[in-house]
């Protein structure tokens, strides 16, 4: 968690005037009783609509374990949220804070009907997942050097296939990242 929590500062520094104020104002809405905490029972309710929330993110997020998060912490939330880091493992359902492991055939297909498939280290390791049987696992660093060499193999027309692919991907987090600003 610690990496994400890393990366969540990173992102607010380089944030706009006008997207740091975004951030402040999603966490008044979620903080329904305005008393400057996020407890359990708001974040769920806030997140309603959406499937990408767990209990699990919100242990997580909750650094000093006292039961609610403040600003600080809520922070690495609305980062985890823009940037499309809420992954859960899809095995024990828990939030997936550090490495994990991603199927590489499910997530360099080209069928847009398939969806990734991520575990956390311990599914993984103590072999605690069905998927199907040849599936080839790789974590999500060389999940990202794989799909380098990937798009670099590929001819011409398959690489643009994977580019096109990373940029609808780009464009949909930027879209998200734009539908709210507004
Ligand atoms: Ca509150
Ligand atoms: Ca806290
Ligand atoms: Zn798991
Ligand atoms: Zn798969």
């Amino acid at each position: 968690m610690e990496e994400i929590r890393r990366a969540a500062e990173a992102y607010y520094e380089n944030l706009s005037e006008d997207n740091k104020r975004h951030a402040r104002f999603i966490f008044s809405d979620m903080d329904k009783n305005g008393d400057g905490q996020i407890d359990l029972k708001e974040f769920m309710e806030y997140h309603n609509n959406s499937a990408d929330t767990h209990p699990s993110l919100f242990r997580a997020l909750d650094k000093n374990n006292n039961g609610s998060l403040d600003f600080e912490e809520a922070k690495v939330s609305y980062y985890i949220m823009q940037s499309g880091r809420a992954l859960f493992c899809k095995s024990c359902n828990t939030f997936l804070t550090d490495v994990y492991f991603s199927c590489f055939q499910c997530f360099s297909s080209n069928d847009s009907t398939v969806s990734t498939y991520e575990i956390c280290c311990d599914c993984y390791g103590g072999k605690k997942f069905t998927h199907h049987e040849d599936a080839i696992f790789c974590d999500n660093y060389s999940l990202l050097s794989q799909s380098r060499s990937l798009a670099l193999a590929a001819s011409p027309e398959k690489r643009r296939n994977v580019l096109g692919k990373i940029s609808t991907i780009l464009d949909a987090a930027n879209t998200a990242a734009g539908c709210i600003i507004m």
